[in-house]
């Protein structure tokens, strides 16, 4: 069942399909104070575990730590952080209840923190709508929940194959070698990424013309061989005139303002730019239309990033920083004057203070940004997929975003942003999954061999033989990271056996992907959801179930040859490796496994089956039809 409750008058946040009837306050079933903050609270019990939170840190089971539902441009992945990139404000209190809190500002969820056996949500004011949602176990919560927040996006089927990506590609040359290096190396691959570079000046919706001189025969040629090009759009438009989308947008009055009502200037990638206020309806569809100027070309997939919104500096925050040091005198200066500095240079990027500077026009009334902020890069990713259904229907263009809340994955998937080249954020990529589906997102990733950082070709391998289960499965790393290509390492063979395994699993992905977006389920689940009685499946958190028919464990730390597995229940242990499919059966219990470089691991329960498909070098050359059944 789910109730809704309703404090003040809350902003619509396009969370909820549907509108159900509001149940009056005094039947709500926790403690609540009211006031310029709500806070919410109740105890938990022993042993109790409480999923959800989505984009979020730390483990699966989220109790005894405190997080932060604010959108966040955080490139330290770390465990003493609160926040990501996405608002995700659902929570399963195990076997009794869940809450969705639909509210787009600040919220505090203080999970056994502050006293192991309470839990205390606060909201940053007073207009919000509470649903308290309840079911037998919390697979039953997340699927109600589902049905409240509408049908997960389902991106076209090449968007399913695997996608190379780097911060530094500029040039059509660039792309080219991509392309062609996996090609002679017998690689895999659907799609490479357009980052920054391919913009004239970081100009959204421009493209370089001294490197794309022809850009319709670029994008033709990498078609023709079975490529998608997929480019980012950042949120920020640069304030320059003579820029059509900057002067059409300042002409109508659709960039965010501030106090004063002049338009907000903030630095990113162009320099000074404008931010588009998503929250008006006229200047999302404004905004969605200027897609065209990639999409007329054939373009059809987009990441949109920077959209929490990053802000590297404000105008104003950088005026008077500007000030600060202007007054320092280096020859008075004492160390605490330094450490003073130091904050003023480093405390102007994403500052809480210029986000309460920031104002929307919400059909005329007018709302500050801190008030709203969770939806901000949702709404930027609703202008585009709104016109991108309008224009071609559903499942035509990939869009994934790097801001979200509920409600995105009705239009997008989402990355889960700057990780790093660490083994730790392989576990980390494998317990966000879990997280992720229970809020609506099904199509979603990590960059693949770290973000941040430098790649070793062990690493790489493990992490893609995760990879090879994730909808989105990109590898993508930073601006000046070590080459991590696939082609990029002296055992090129062994990353085409584990790219192999992709394309082979793809037709039975895809196909447990469009069922769990049917359904309202999750694709991956923790073994907690299955087995909730069993002490060692309940603790479990490096191990994922795979729809109704596979358990994955990958390996996920440096120089080991295998790993330590939980089996639940007796299963059957598929070694999988470019062809080579090799079969153990394995009893419930504690079982050692070895795995190769080059191998993919994949438990089968009993009594179930999955197909595997030929091996093919992209999506299109996949032959979906001629199946080999494996029975567990
Ligand atoms: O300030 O476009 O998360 O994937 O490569 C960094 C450059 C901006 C952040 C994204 C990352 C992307 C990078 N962007």
């Amino acid at each position: 069942m789910i109730k809704r409750f309703t404090l003040g008058s809350p902003i619509d946040t396009d969370a909820v399909v549907g509108r159900l009837p509001v149940t009056d306050i005094s039947e709500f079933p926790l403690a609540l104070e009211t006031g310029e903050k709500t806070v919410i609270s109740f105890d938990l019990r022993d042993g109790e575990m409480i999923f959800g939170l989505g984009e979020a840190i730390r483990g699966i089971n989220k109790r005894g730590w405190i997080y932060e539902s604010w959108c966040s441009d955080e490139t330290n992945h770390t465990e003493d952080k609160k926040a990501l990139y996405g608002a995700h404000n659902f929570i399963i209190i195990e076997n009794r209840f869940a809450l969705f809190v639909d509210f787009a500002g600040k919220i505090e969820w203080d999970l056994g923190y502050e006293s192991p056996s309470r839990a205390k949500i606060t909201l940053d004011g007073s207009d919000a709508d509470i649903y308290y949602i309840t079911g037998k176990a919390p697979r039953d919560m997340a699927i109600r929940f589902r049905g409240l927040i509408g049908k997960s996006y389902i991106p076209p089927r090449w968007a399913f194959g695997y996608q190379q990506s780097c911060w530094g590609y500029a040039k059509e040359s660039d792309f080219v070698a991509v392309r062609d290096r996996h090609r002679e190396n017998k690689l895999p691959l659907d799609a490479i990424y357009m980052d920054i570079d391919y913009m004239d000046s970081f100009k959204d919706f421009t493209v370089n013309s001294e490197r794309f001189p022809d850009f319709q025969a670029f994008v033709d040629d990498m078609k023709a061989s079975n490529i998608h090009l997929v480019p980012i759009i950042d949120a920020g438009v640069k304030r320059e005139k003579g820029y059509s989308v900057y002067d059409e947008g300042s002409e109508r009055g659709y960039f965010c303002t501030d106090k004063d009502g002049e338009e907000f200037q903030c630095g990113v990638w162009p320099g000074i730019v404008g931010l588009p206020d998503f929250l008006n309806p006229d200047a999302r569809e404004w905004f969605g239309s200027k897609y065209d100027a990639l999409l007329d070309y054939g373009i059809d997939g987009f990441w949109n990033d920077m959209n929490e919104p990053a802000l590297f500096y404000s105008k104003q925050g950088l005026e008077s920083a500007v000030k600060k040091l202007q007054a320092i005198d280096p020859d008075t200066m004492d160390i605490w004057g330094f450490f003073e500095m130091r904050n003023v240079l480093f405390g102007m990027q994403n500052s809480y203070s210029d986000y309460c500077s920031i104002y929307h026009d919400l059909g005329g009334r007018r709302v500050c940004h801190k008030d709203v902020h969770n939806i901000y890069g949702a709404f930027m990713t609703r202008a585009a997929a709104e016109y991108f259904e309008k224009k071609y229907g559903k499942e035509k263009v990939l869009m994934f975003s790097r801001a979200s809340y509920i409600g995105t994955h009705r239009y997008s998937g989402i990355w889960f942003g700057d990780n790093f080249s660490w083994w730790s954020h392989i576990l980390l990529n494998l317990k966000l999954l879990p997280s992720a589906n229970m809020c609506g997102y099904l199509y979603c990733g990590a960059d693949l061999g770290g973000f941040n950082n430098n790649v070793t070709p062990d690493l790489l391998l493990r992490w893609l033989a995760l990879g090879v289960f994730t909808p989105l499965m990109r590898n993508h790393r930073a601006l000046g990271t070590r080459a991590q290509e696939a082609y990029s390492f002296e055992n090129v063979s062994d990353f085409a056996d584990v790219l192999a395994v992709r394309y082979r699993l793809l037709p039975y992905l895809y196909e447990a992907f469009r069922r769990a977006s049917d359904e309202d389920d999750m694709l991956f689940r923790p073994l907690a959801f299955d087995y909730p009685d069993d002490k060692i499946a309940r603790e479990t958190e490096d191990q994922l179930m795979l729809s109704d028919e596979c358990m994955i464990a990958p390996v996920y730390e440096q120089n080991r040859l295998g790993r330590t597995v939980y089996l639940p229940e007796d299963m059957t242990l598929l070694r999988l490796s470019g062809e080579r499919v090799d079969r153990t059966e394995l009893k419930k219990g504690v079982h050692y496994i070895d795995v190769a470089l080059n191998e993919v691991p994949l438990f089968l329960k009993k009594g179930k089956k999955i197909t595997l498909a030929e091996p093919a070098l992209n999506t299109e050359e996949l032959d979906w039809e001629t199946l080999e059944i494996i029975e567990g």
